[in-house]
């Protein structure tokens, strides 16, 4: 029976569009899932979307949709980004598909039926951007995660044993392949260490998710209902028998791939949850850094994103690909640049990869009439033995590296094969060769032509699942046919047979010049578009909302569907005080009825502290956060400003509640 293999990506939040940190684990994955189907396994690559809880509904209703639709909307930019860039998912999981809501609600029912359910009441922080409780944090407090201040929830929810896992967790962490990498893993271990207490697996003040079965004011939990994606793809909670047998076929999972910032969730939360209900373990858990942009993390929030479509246009998927696993250490943050992108991808792929594979082709071409000619024995010599050694070595290092998700090493001892073809090359000047008319030399070139070809074939096998596309495109030139055929197994030196007709050559990877960052950084700049200056004063620096250009209209104006994109609200000043060495600056704690924000704002000059408590205010409420002075400022205060002169607050001559909103 062959092996089977399964790997997941989280799934996303349909609450921003794909950018290259999303991008970033699914290359990931797709790239391990490739090179599991090239070594025989059964593979089983699943990536998706989380759609439900009250991030999405707040978010669909600051773009004045239905959750639904704007779910449906960003669902479907991720799935066509991924098809655009080859990857090779073989399932697509939407979290508001009925197969998924049914199967969670099974799983919801098999852990209350083993008594790991009961009801109660929550009073504590919740945090929606995270979509996590803050145990411990106090009314006010900031979100341990993301530093946003954290709401206060008061609700009636189901609760989950997690309490009675601590000593069965601990149990699982001693195995090492777990959770990776070790630092992460040491993490969780304190923080299970430090005690578990029963988790609130349920909301019940809006209704954006699954409900609870038999209890539908209830609704699940997001991350309850997110974690599960990985089992109810496959057919957990499924009455077919179809689906019950993949179920069994493919579960429990090989790999599940994550960014660091979720590891809580799926290496305390998620094994419990499995336990509860009586099934398999995932084997490994692979928690991967941070791209960071400018220096912090690549996130909507932050307004630091790369799009991935711009770099598919200049560049590319494969450039993409090849840059991102090779530059970042994997486990550890890595930073994105343009500059370095195209950087690498001229000295590794133009200069490198492609280029050997268009000189050895060409001259393969010029010299034996495009068939790859015969190494003959005669004219072997050292540097040949050198090469093919230097090529047995790499097949082995590639496989212990890429095993271990050292991706950037594997990908360098590739390389190295390749630079040490090249110097072969060059050594052996086959061009001088070419142009002797003498039966020794013709051979000795046949014996070089022959030997760069072998090692290029044997690199193109290994850079496969990275870069499928050019990939594919230099087996063909090589006369190989289809290389998702490859058998990796028994990859072995001098499998190219002589006289094998070569593909028409063309270049694969044609050298980027200077303008290729230029444009990309122009690209991006037009996408983030025009800045909303709704106030004066300091703060108006931090109060640029992107609006897609494609919305603005030619005279200026913006159309009533982009004004509606602000969300403007009635707050009330709780708190306020001057921030340290700042003579501008004041931060305000703004209650706008459903949650109190932190905001900075550069009034210090206009404004005592003490004179705005109880005053209220006009906020934009959607606005990105940012932090000015080593504080999150979530929101804008708005004010009139006046040329040269001190910012003057907006407010009401008329009472009104707190958290309305102006539109
Ligand atoms: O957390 N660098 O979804 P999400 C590297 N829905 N990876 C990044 C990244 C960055 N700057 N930004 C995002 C969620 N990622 C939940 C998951 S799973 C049951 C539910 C990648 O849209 C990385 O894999 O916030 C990270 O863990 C994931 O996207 C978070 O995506």
């Amino acid at each position: 029976m062959s092996k089977k293999f399964y790997i997941t990506t989280p799934i996303y939040y349909v609450n921003a569009r794909p950018h290259i940190g999303h991008a970033y684990t699914t290359i990931a994955c797709d790239t391990i899932a490739r090179r599991q189907r090239l070594l025989g396994a059964e593979t089983f690559f699943l990536t998706g979307t989380d759609e439900h809880g009250q991030k999405i509904e707040r978010a669909a209703e600051a773009a004045g949709k239905t959750p639904q639709q704007y779910a449906d909307e960003i669902s479907a930019e991720f799935k066509a980004l991924w098809k655009r860039m080859g990857i090779s998912n073989d399932d697509f999981i939407r979290t508001t598909e009925a197969r998924h809501e049914k199967r969670v609600q099974e799983l919801f029912r098999k852990l209350r039926d083993n008594g790991f359910i009961y009801k109660g009441t929550y009073t504590g922080q919740y945090c929606v951007s995270d979509e996590l409780y803050v145990d411990g944090a106090q009314p006010g407090d900031p979100c341990p995660t993301c530093g946003r201040i954290t709401e206060t929830v008061h609700e009636e929810n189901y609760f989950f044993k997690l309490s009675a896992f601590q000593d069965k967790l601990l149990e699982l962490y001693k195995n090492p392949e777990f959770i990776r990498p070790e630092a992460r893993r040491n993490e969780v271990i304190s923080f299970v260490k430090s005690g578990l207490r029963d988790q609130s697996i349920s909301r019940s003040t809006f209704s954006w998710g699954i409900p609870v079965p038999d209890d539908p004011k209830h609704i699940i939990y997001v991350w309850f209902d997110a974690l599960a994606n990985y089992i109810t793809a496959i057919g957990y909670g499924s009455s077919h028998a179809g689906a019950q047998e993949a179920f069994k076929k493919f579960w429990p999972a090989d790999v599940q791939m994550i960014g660091k910032e979720i590891v809580r969730f799926h290496c305390v939360y998620w094994p419990a949850f499995l336990m509860a209900a009586g099934l398999p373990l995932p084997k490994a858990i692979v928690a991967h850094g941070w791209l960071l942009f400018e220096e912090s993390k690549m996130s909507k929030s932050r307004g630091n994103i790369v799009r991935t479509e711009t770099i598919l246009d200049v560049l590319g998927a494969d450039a993409l690909r090849y840059f991102l696993l090779r530059e970042v250490v994997f486990g550890q943050d890595g930073s994105f640049s343009f500059d370095a992108l195209v950087q690498r991808y001229n000295s590794d792929l133009a200069n490198g990869l492609g280029n050997l594979a268009s000189r050895t082709l060409t001259m393969i071409n010029r010299y034996f009439k495009g068939e790859v000619p015969d190494p003959s024995q005669a004219s072997k010599t050292a540097a040949e033995d050198a090469i093919a050694e230097s090529a047995c070595r790499t097949i082995r290092e590639f496989g212990t590296h890429f095993d271990q998700f050292q991706f950037s090493r594997a990908l360098e001892s590739a390389w190295s094969l390749i630079a040490a073809v090249d110097k072969y090359i060059v050594e052996n000047e086959p061009w001088a060769l070419g142009e002797k008319q003498d039966e020794t030399s013709r051979t000795r070139l046949g014996t070089v032509l022959y030997t760069a070809a072998e090692a290029l074939r044997i690199a193109t096998v290994l850079a496969y699942p990275v870069m499928p596309d050019a990939t594919a495109r230099i087996w063909l030139q090589l006369g190989q046919g289809d290389i998702k055929k490859v058998d990796l197994v028994n990859l072995a030196w001098g499998q190219l047979p002589p006289g094998t007709k070569l593909g028409e050559v063309q270049p694969v990877f044609p050298r980027a010049d200077k303008s290729a960052v230029e444009r990309m950084q122009r690209m991006e700049e037009e996408q983030r578009g025009a800045t909303v200056e709704v106030q004066g004063s300091d703060t108006a620096k931090q109060a640029s909302a992107p609006i897609p250009a494609a919305n603005t209209a030619a005279n200026g104006k913006i159309s009533i569907d982009d004004f509606t994109k602000v969300e403007l609200r009635v707050g009330l000043v709780k708190v306020a005080e001057r921030v340290p060495k700042s003579d501008k600056l004041l931060r305000l704690e703004v209650d706008i009825g459903t949650e109190v924000r932190q905001i900075l704002a550069g009034i210090a000059e206009a404004y005592a502290p003490e004179t705005l408590v109880g005053r209220k205010v006009v906020i934009v409420a959607n606005l990105a956060p940012r932090k000015l002075r080593g504080l999150e400022s979530n929101g804008m205060i708005v004010a009139a400003s006046l040329e040269g002169d001190k910012p003057v607050l907006a407010g009401f001559l008329e009472d009104v509640p707190i958290g309305a909103r102006l539109k």
